[in-house]
């Protein structure tokens, strides 16, 4: 008996061997933008690092250029593990897991500094922690930058010239709450759709950081641009729980360091967008506002701090604002 089993213990052990060396998971991961947007950018890095960590046994086919859905579809697919990742901005994503809401108020954060520091420190990580309860692994936050209004209609110096402007925004109430205030009349509206509804003049204008500017090439349909500022657009880079409860401790730990390189990598290429994108916007034809009367709309919103900080937490609100 035991002489039996010992060839086919081995013969067993062998054929793993073989088909672990060539077992090859392949993930489909997706985003808004183009593969040489700052969504690209930090997507390919994940997909390198991950694949080089895990010797090959891991690796990624790339959807850009939203060819796998809106952000909320794209989020939907990944909790029910139809697609494995998405690099997403948080623009839908209080719609699945509402505690999220809190970084998408307007003038919250002061910079850039103040935003990734926030995002990767304690309050980020226990939002991480409330998307994993909703079956959404958070490997990393990555980044979509401060958004900017673009229109059809005239130049924006303050708050009082976007009154009355017809505006797409993201399916996020936030925003619509906090633009409300503005004046404007927002359109909630996926992104797949944005760049003919401003074509058609569906809407007068929207509103998105310079990399989604520059990267859907809304300069062929759009003829102003203010430096607005008016909100922080984080973005996640989210795996599917069907993935990560099968993954080993140590392919977890190469997956979540891939993220963060992944999201480094990112947001250099938001900084370097921010830094040659005015000049490149204007060179297309757009007339750009780059001092806007920021007071005026933080002026406008004011009001609407006493609702978030109903609905968020005072505390909250005020914790995110200490943060130095
Ligand atoms: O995440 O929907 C939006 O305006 C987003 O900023 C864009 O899809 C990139």
């Amino acid at each position: 008996m035991k002489a039996l089993l010992k060839p086919l213990a081995l013969a067993a052990v062998l054929a793993t061997a073989v088909t672990g060396a060539q077992a090859q998971t392949i993930l489909k991961i997706g985003y808004a933008t183009s593969a040489t947007s700052h969504y690209g950018v930090g997507s390919t890095v994940f997909c390198e690092e991950m694949e080089k960590g895990t010797q090959g046994r891991f690796k990624c086919q790339q959807f850009p250029s939203s060819a796998l859905g809106g952000e909320r579809e794209q989020i939907e697919a990944v909790q029910l593990g139809t697609q494995d990742l998405v690099n997403t901005s948080t623009g839908p994503l209080g719609n699945f897991v509402p505690e999220v809401r809190i970084v998408d108020i307007p003038f919250l954060f002061r910079d850039y500094d103040h935003a990734r520091k926030v995002m990767d420190g304690p309050i980020g990580q226990d939002l991480q922690k409330k998307m994993a309860a909703k079956g959404l692994i958070n490997l990393a936050w990555t980044e979509n930058g401060f958004r900017h209004m673009t229109n059809n209609k005239r130049p924006l110096n303050n708050a009082e010239d976007a009154a009355g402007l017809k505006m797409r925004t993201m399916e996020n109430k936030v925003h619509m709450d906090g633009y409300k205030t503005f004046g404007i009349l927002p359109t909630p509206m996926p992104f797949p759709e944005l760049f003919t509804a401003l074509q058609q003049g569906t809407v007068d204008g929207q509103e998105n950081p310079i990399p989604v500017i520059l990267a859907s090439k809304f300069s062929q349909v759009q003829k102003h641009l203010s430096l607005t500022g008016h909100v922080y657009s984080p973005a996640a880079l989210i795996l599917s729980p069907a993935v990560w409860n099968k993954l080993s401790d140590a392919d977890k730990a190469v997956f979540t360091a891939a993220a963060r390189k992944g999201a480094a990598a990112q947001r250099k290429k938001v900084n370097d967008d921010e830094a040659s994108g005015i000049a490149q916007l204007r060179a297309e034809g757009m007339q750009v506002i780059e001092k806007v009367n920021g007071e005026s709309f933080r002026r406008a919103v004011a009001p609407a701090y006493a609702n978030f900080a109903k609905e968020f937490g005072a505390d909250k609100i005020a914790a995110i604002q200490a943060v130095r």
